[in-house]
């Protein structure tokens, strides 16, 4: 019997997936932009300038260009395929004035909108090592701010030991959400000291520019030492809680979604290694994953004394 492993069958189109992303890459290089092409998988339109600081916590590796970090996303409200973002939302239109309901374990309850929250805060330029579970990578200039700063706005209570975001549940507009892949809304959640630790951040830009559709606009969470599923794509929600929250991916396989999710090449996912992984555009899983992603030294004090390979 010659039974192929089904971590084999992932990675044979996790291939087919890249293949598919290089030769794009490859015909827009050279100019030769089929239309089937472009109507696949056309990079987002430019957006407006944002004023923006550098940030000292920036890796110095060269970022992926504006097409790769646009064209191969993870946002399953607008498909599960990588290129489905890229088609699917730019016809997303975030309502005027984006909201964020403030719930939970605070004194600042209530909705708070996008301006306000942006309201004296310096917008820096973060490149970030970004790691997908499924094991790609590539390395993002985000703009952002602290989350620690929007929940100090918040005043949480000494009850408030995590912190859960949710996002947008709009069915009309996001039409993934019309398949059972996840529990809708898009859950994810973290432990308060990782919510203020100064890597994280709050998301509102990419290359110096507003936040593209397929990025998670106008608001997402980003935090680099775990992989990218924890980072939450248009937030609509942040809840302080007490007990742990549940999230949308360990909802969907416990045994292969831990609530924390650090980047750890010591402990597999059942479907993908996590030893190694692909810098897009490379098709191969080339580059050694290193622990927390490359952070250790600003992260690992977080988590002294518990046992990461049963806390993943
Ligand atoms: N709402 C929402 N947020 C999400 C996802 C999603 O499907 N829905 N996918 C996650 C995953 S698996 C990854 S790897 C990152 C991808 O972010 P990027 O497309 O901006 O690189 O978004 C995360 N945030
Ligand atoms: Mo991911």
């Amino acid at each position: 019997m010659n039974r192929i492993p089904s971590s084999e069958m992932t990675d044979k189109k996790t291939y087919l997936r890249r293949r598919e992303f290089i030769t794009a890459m490859a015909a827009a290089a050279g100019g030769v932009l089929a239309q089937r092409r472009v109507d696949a998988q056309q990079p987002a339109v430019h957006g407006r300038k944002l004023a923006t600081v550098r940030s000292p916590l920036s890796t110095t590796e060269t970022p992926n260009t504006w097409e790769h970090v646009t064209t191969y996303n993870n946002f399953y409200e607008f498909g599960t395929d990588k290129d489905d973002p890229a088609r699917n939302a730019p016809r997303f239109r975030p309502r005027q004035p984006w909201t964020v309901s403030i719930q939970g374990e605070c004194a600042k309850k209530g909705d708070i909108t996008l301006e306000d929250i942006l309201k004296g805060e310096t917008l820096e330029d973060r490149v970030y090592r970004m790691r997908c579970v499924e094991g790609w990578s590539m390395v993002i200039p985000w703009v952002g701010f602290p989350l620690a700063n929007l929940i100090k706005k918040c005043e949480p209570t000494s009850k408030a030991q995590f912190v859960e975001f949710t996002t947008l549940h709009d069915v009309g507009q996001m039409p993934g959400q019309r398949s059972d892949v996840l529990e809708w809304p898009y859950v994810e959640g973290l432990r308060m000291d990782e919510a203020l630790h100064p890597l994280t951040i709050l998301v509102v830009g990419l290359y110096g520019e507003v936040l593209p559709n397929q990025n998670g606009a106008p608001l997402r969470l980003i935090v680099p030492w775990k992989y990218g599923f924890k980072g939450a794509k248009s937030i609509v929600k942040i809840r302080f809680v007490e007990k742990q929250p549940s999230t949308s991916w360990m909802l969907n396989w416990p045994e292969a979604y831990g609530f924390y999710s650090n980047v750890n090449p010591a402990v597999a996912h059942p479907r993908y290694s996590q030893a190694t992984e692909a810098r897009l555009p490379s098709l191969f899983k080339t580059t050694k994953t290193v622990m927390f992603n490359g952070y250790a030294e600003q992260v690992q004090s977080l988590y002294s004394g518990m046992d990461l390979r049963k806390s993943y």
